[in-house]
């Protein structure tokens, strides 16, 4: 797999150019059959390969893959998305990072091309259509309080707004706690989920899903769902996008890290759609409507309700 994904690089460094079965033998220090072996192989994988007697291989077309090899030419992170487990069909990244995240290092990150049981918030379902998306999840080992694992959202939430302008120059805003929006439709959502006891985190999972080139959506969703190729009215980038996804949620969690929660609450209020807005809180099967006024210290949304008191949500469902 290493050797494939050097071969590769090469190849891609010499894009346009032969570059001769020899000077892969010799860089990589393998024999002829070796390459042969990476090359088959990376057709199989829908790399286009020219061949051509004493001249050798020509990467010809890449394909649309999120894997490690295409990414991380454009990763800047020292450790989020480094140990990189790439599927092309998964059930749910989550599901799968929650079971491996004991044995795993800190950052590790898990990207399909497709989910066939995606989830959202409370089991619903999340729609993962294949190559269509980005359906990732971050494993996390951080050493703060569980109760602040919340904030996490919070964390993912304002990098992926800065990764869909950096990608797409699209503006997007967070609808609190978890949606991505953009002209008024859902384009990702976040699910965090945390496995710990009373006073300490074994770990976090936080899990994005990000609608980038669907083109269309089952019916009950067409009029609250949208994607970024929709939005911009031309395909987006997926490899592009998902290290600058990456790349910005390092810097923030950095941040998050090092100085507390308020360093990126001023950037979580200027994203949010939420704020000034009336709003409908369902609290212990309750409705109750009042407007959101600002983000608490701790991520929650500050809600003031009609008879004049003032609440901190710290989970559950937000409409507008
Ligand atoms: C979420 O839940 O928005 C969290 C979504 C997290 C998905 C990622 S993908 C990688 C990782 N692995 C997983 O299995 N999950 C995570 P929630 O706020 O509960 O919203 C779910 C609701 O959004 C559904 O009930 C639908 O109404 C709607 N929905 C489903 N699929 C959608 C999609 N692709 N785009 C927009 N809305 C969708």
């Amino acid at each position: 797999m290493l050797l494939r994904n050097d071969v590769l690089l090469i190849l891609k460094s010499n894009k346009g150019k032969y570059t001769s079965g020899q000077e892969l033998c010799d860089k990589l220090n393998v024999s002829r059959t070796a390459v042969w072996k990476c090359i088959n192989e990376l057709k199989s994988d829908g790399y286009i390969i020219g061949s051509k007697h004493k001249s050798g291989y020509i990467l010809i077309e890449e394909p649309d893959v999120i894997n490690y090899t295409e990414i991380s030419p454009h990763l800047k992170t020292n450790f989020i998305g480094r140990n990189y487990l790439y599927f092309d069909s998964i059930s749910s990244t989550n599901d799968y990072a929650k079971e491996i995240a004991s044995d795993s290092p800190d950052g590790t990150t898990i990207v399909a091309e497709e989910q066939t049981s995606g989830r959202g918030r409370m089991g619903r379902q999340w729609v993962s259509y294949k190559k269509q998306g980005i359906w990732m999840s971050i494993i996390l080992k951080p050493n703060i309080a569980p109760n602040d694992a919340v904030k996490l959202t919070q964390v993912a939430a304002v990098s992926l707004v800065d990764a869909i302008r950096e990608t797409t120059n699209l503006t997007s805003y967070i609808k609190w706690p978890n949606d991505i929006i953009v002209n008024g439709k859902k384009a990702c959502g976040i699910l965090t989920e945390m496995n710990g006891e009373i006073d300490k985190i074994n770990f976090i999972v936080v899990g994005i899903g990000v609608n980038v080139n669907v083109d269309s959506f089952p019916v009950d969703l067409q009029d609250k769902a949208t994607s970024l190729s929709i939005e911009a009215s031309k395909k987006i980038d997926r490899k592009l996008l998902t290290a600058s996804m990456l790349n910005n949620f390092e810097r923030y969690y950095r941040t998050f890290l090092d100085k507390g929660f308020f360093s990126i609450r001023n950037l979580c209020k200027k994203y949010s759609l939420t704020l000034g807005k009336d709003v409908k809180v369902i609290m212990n099967n309750k409705e109750y409507v009042g407007q959101a006024v600002d983000i608490g210290d701790d991520g929650s949304l500050i809600v003031a309700f009609k008879n004049g008191e003032k609440k901190a949500i710290t989970s559950g469902e937000v409409s507008i």
